[in-house]
């Protein structure tokens, strides 16, 4: 069976990889498995065709034969569960790295989206001046507990896992922010996670919708 995901048509980002495709490209790399893209303009998405395959009208998707999913931590949980590489066979450190995956998601996650938010869609309010510190302040709550679980090792538990490709994609939002650098072991950490060479090829595969 081909797999086939969805990514957007023009991503926002131009192709600095901060689209949520990327990471469901990076699990494909990661365990050895080809893979389709289809495309999506942003009026398609919220069209019937779509919203089957995702109730929310986004991006990513994921189909495999009769299998449709939609979330980035289901599809990378799955990928990781069916294929070696991604999650530990000892079972508590599997379940370790799952937590991971939902701390990714579950509370990294909102606190930078809500960084992004509050920059893209609310810089232009009166209010927008005063509420940021606020924000970015929010994010270094989750930040500075991250940075001292993680100290000086190279991943979050032992071997790289679904739960670091997870939170390296999470935090890789970051970057423009300058708010990561004050925190130099997750900068180093993120900067590890690129450095895989299937980060490098689903950030190329990414960027070549872009670059031709
Ligand atoms: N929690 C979802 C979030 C998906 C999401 O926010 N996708 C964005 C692209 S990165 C999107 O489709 N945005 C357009 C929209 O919401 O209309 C996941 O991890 O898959």
């Amino acid at each position: 069976m081909t797999i086939t995901i969805t990514a957007f048509e023009r991503s926002p980002d131009g192709g600095k990889g901060l689209a949520r495709d990327t990471r469901v490209r990076w699990a494909l790399e990661e365990v050895g498995q080809s893979y389709e893209v289809r495309l999506v303009s942003f009026a398609a998405m919220k069209e019937p065709a779509h919203l089957a395959l995702h109730p929310f009208g986004q991006i990513p998707t994921y189909e495999d034969g009769n299998l449709t999913l939609f979330e980035t931590g289901s599809i990378v949980f799955h990928l990781a569960e069916r294929h070696a590489g991604l999650l530990p066979v000892d079972a508590d450190a599997r379940a370790r790295a799952i937590t991971w995956m939902f701390a990714a998601v579950n509370t990294v996650e909102p606190a930078i989206l809500e960084l992004a938010n509050a920059k893209l869609l609310e810089g232009n309010k009166s209010w927008s001046k005063e509420r940021l510190p606020l924000v970015q302040d929010r994010v270094r709550d989750r930040l500075r507990p991250l940075s001292a679980r993680l100290g000086d090792a190279d991943w979050l538990d032992g071997a790289f896992s679904a739960g670091d490709l997870m939170m390296v994609s999470v935090l890789l939002r970051l970057k423009p922010s300058g708010i990561l650098d004050e925190y130099p072991n997750l900068a180093a950490y993120v900067a590890r996670g690129e450095a895989r060479p299937a980060y490098q090829r689903a950030f190329a595969a990414q960027l070549a919708l872009y670059t031709g």
